[in-house]
């Protein structure tokens, strides 16, 4: 499949950016000939205080149908797959499929790194709405990391263990935002995204229990998050724009629809990677706005190194503890 690269270009079809109105949302404005939005004040500072934020409309229709396709494309190829399949740059599998899939049934709950082999999705992570928003948050000069798709279809068992991301990758400073965007529309029903509000600005969890990696936090803290978590849900084409230090999880799909989400990691681009990318991409620190400054970041923290998957994703990280 060709790979359509985004080719950023300083002249815009309708010349500046233009502020049309300034909406609920934020600001809507035509720019590079596309519709796209600013985040108000309000937005930012509730992004600041409480670690994630809710945006409506992060891409277009024409975005959002297109990832559809996708998609559905890949669940029916899924069917002719008995076990976790294809292959990323680190030789893993892209495609994992939950434990039980079968042809009738599938269980897709994972590709890695869609950005590389689809056309769509390497578009919305370069351009679309969601890009604008995360840029205003850790921009202006601001690198691609990671990309993966989580998938729960109807009546999927996976589970997300509460967790932090940066964790899994700690760079020198903790300027990355996990932008999952909503394929599906999220409900309370489906498995949502829940979030403990305000826990950004809190401790760094250890991943780490007993000598074993288990990509969560341990139990008494996950009760404190489910105490008192919030639910992210919203329509189709919404993003949750979230700090990578939010506590955050979400239990299996209780319903009969689908919930996808494209999860983009970014990161400022003065923030270096401290440990190898978990789910890596031929387009991990391609700068995606503003420019390359060669500059290192850092603040002071300490936690200790993730253990690199060595499966389809960190699902089965995370079924260890389950397990044992
Ligand atoms: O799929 C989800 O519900 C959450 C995803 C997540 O926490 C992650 O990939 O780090």
């Amino acid at each position: 499949m060709s790979i359509r690269r985004y080719v950023s270009s300083t002249k815009s079809l309708t010349g500046e950016p233009v502020m049309v109105s300034p909406g609920r949302f934020g600001y809507i404005r035509i720019f590079e000939g596309r519709v796209s939005m600013s985040l108000s004040a309000q937005q930012k500072q509730f992004f600041a205080e409480q670690g994630y934020l809710v945006v409506e409309n992060a891409v277009s229709s024409a975005q959002l149908a297109a990832l559809r396709e996708q998609f559905e494309g890949w669940v029916q190829e899924s069917r002719s797959h008995q076990a976790p399949y294809g292959e990323t740059i680190d030789h893993r599998p892209r495609f994992d499929v939950e434990p039980g899939h079968s042809a009738d049934k599938p269980t897709l709950r994972r590709v890695n790194a869609p950005t590389d082999i689809s056309d769509a999705y390497y578009e919305v992570m370069r351009n679309s709405t969601m890009t604008d928003c995360v840029a205003e948050l850790i921009g202006p000069n601001m690198k691609f990391h990671h990309s993966k798709i989580n998938s729960k279809l109807p009546g999927a068992a996976t589970e997300v263990k509460w967790h932090q991301d940066f964790p899994f990758t700690p760079h020198s400073n903790d300027d990355l935002v996990t932008a999952l965007l909503m394929v599906d529309e999220v409900t309370v029903e489906n498995g949502p995204l829940q979030v403990l509000p305000g826990s950004h600005r809190g401790e760094i969890y250890d991943l780490w229990h007993d000598g074993i990696f288990t990509g969560a936090v341990a139990d008494s803290v996950a009760l404190d998050c489910i105490d008192n978590a919030v639910t992210c849900t919203g329509k189709a084409g919404s993003v949750c724009l979230m700090h990578t230090r939010l506590l955050h999880g979400s239990s299996p799909n209780l319903s009969t629809n689908p919930r996808t989400l494209f999860i983009a990691v970014y990161s400022a681009e003065d923030a270096i990677p401290c440990s190898p990318n978990p789910v890596p991409s031929i387009y991990q620190g391609e700068i995606v706005r503003g420019e390359r400054t060669n500059h290192i970041r850092s603040r002071e923290y300490d936690i200790p190194l993730p253990q690199l998957p060595t499966t389809a994703s960190f699902f089965d990280q995370q079924a260890v503890s389950r397990d044992s």
